[in-house]
């Protein structure tokens, strides 16, 4: 079939809209109609050539929701007719990953995921017979997109697609950092670096778990405002802040944070994060991406003094399991997703949504197709 998508043919070149080609679903795969996508920080790191594991030419986007329309051989969880959210961490419930019940890291096809193509090797998508990759095993920057069936999280019916897929990565990895790698306690004092698309969601989970103080820093002081909308209860500005940052947050906490998290990808960022942590507990959880050849860096005794640094990709959550659950989450009020889609736009505007995000100006902007 043939069907729209924004095509990233190049690393830092604007995304552009074509006709291409997909085939339908082979066995243990879906075909979804997708409805609505976010556009998530991750999707800028890899057009902008930051992404170790780029490909070029890729249909990108990892945040979406839609509808399936057609299912391969072997399909026994989901059938046409099905709303779905595309997962980019799958769960297939069989592999050494999924059973040891340690981790949310599904490995059954992260290998072929990173290569752009589907679990048998081949990409589905191609224009004027060239294969283009996928990405993060969703591409939802396309109104069709084929999935292996492990990798589609079935969702209610009537949650609306233009929230829901900020589901697929960003709510679900701010509040599952917070609910499912931290554990925050009620009461714990919580340091938030960087207020997007993703540290808005961890003010909401800290909020949501009954956090004590819930500090957020940013650089942009608009964010300020956007903190105080999700729970936080002081910010930082760095650049408004005399002598180190560090002592600076310390001070403020009666000796450091029982948990800090990383939103902005900043590796000094992330070093600072985890000193910002209290001696003996304090635990640093890394969500933020970094670039291509960037690396961590902190004095061993920050962490032989009792501080802990961790990381989490989707927030710990189990697709399958867990995002239909964060769905009804947002149906029943507990959590908000409504005011942090600051901007909806046509597939045909798609670039005007990395525009603001570079510009500090959008939370998330969704496309619509
Ligand atoms: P965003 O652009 O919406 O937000 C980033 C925020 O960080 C902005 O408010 C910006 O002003 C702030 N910031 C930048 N530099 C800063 C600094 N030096 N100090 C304090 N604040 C600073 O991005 P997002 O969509 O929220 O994504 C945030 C990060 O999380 C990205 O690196 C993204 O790739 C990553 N991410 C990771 C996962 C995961 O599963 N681990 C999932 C989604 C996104
Ligand atoms: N391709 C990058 C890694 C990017 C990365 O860490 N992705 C996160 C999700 S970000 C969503 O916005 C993730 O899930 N990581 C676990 C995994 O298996 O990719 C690189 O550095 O190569
Ligand atoms: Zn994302």
């Amino acid at each position: 079939m043939k069907t729209r998508a924004a095509v990233a043919f190049e690393a830092k070149r604007p995304l552009e809209i074509v006709e291409v080609d997909l085939e339908g679903p082979r066995a243990g795969e879906v075909l979804v109609e997708i409805r609505a996508t976010g556009v998530c920080h991750t999707d800028a790191y890899t057009l902008d050539g930051l992404d170790s594991e780029g490909l070029f030419p890729s249909i990108l986007g990892h945040e979406g929701a839609g509808v399936v329309l057609e299912v391969g051989p072997g399909v026994t969880s989901v059938r046409p007719g099905d709303h779905v959210i595309p997962l980019y961490t799958p769960e297939c419930r069989q592999c050494k990953s999924c059973l040891s019940r340690k981790t949310n890291l599904c490995t059954a096809i992260r290998a072929t995921q990173g290569r752009g193509v589907m679990p048998d090797g081949a990409s589905r998508f191609s224009y004027k017979g060239q294969a283009i990759a996928h990405y993060m095993g969703c591409s939802t920057f396309a109104n069709h997109t084929v999935l292996p069936e492990i990798a589609v999280a079935k969702i209610r019916p009537d949650a609306p697609f233009d929230k829901a897929c900020y589901i697929g990565c960003g709510v679900t990895t701010g509040v599952g950092a917070v609910v499912n790698t931290a554990g925050v306690e009620a009461g714990a004092n919580v340091i938030v670096f960087g207020l997007g698309g993703i540290g808005l969601n961890v003010i909401q989970g800290a909020r949501l778990v009954g956090a004590g103080r819930i500090i957020g820093v940013d650089i942009n002081p608009a964010r300020e405002a956007w903190g105080q909308r999700f729970g936080m209860t002081d910010f930082v500005n760095p650049r408004e802040v005399e002598g180190d940052l560090v002592q600076h947050l310390v001070a403020l906490t009666d000796g450091g944070a029982d948990y800090t998290f990383d939103c902005t990808g900043n590796t000094d960022v992330m070093r600072q994060a985890l000193e910002a942590c209290h001696r003996g507990w304090g635990e640093s959880i890394i969500i933020g991406v970094a670039e291509a050849g960037r690396e961590i860096a902190t004095r061993p005794f920050q962490l032989v003094t009792g501080r802990v640094w961790k990381g989490t990709a989707f927030g710990g959550a189990r697709g399958r399991t867990d995002v239909p659950k964060i769905v009804d989450w947002y149906m029943e009020g507990k959590i908000q997703i409504d005011p942090m889609i600051t901007h909806v736009l046509p597939l045909e505007r798609i670039n005007e949504a990395f525009d603001l995000m570079h510009a500090g100006e959008s939370i998330r902007s969704v496309v619509v197709f």
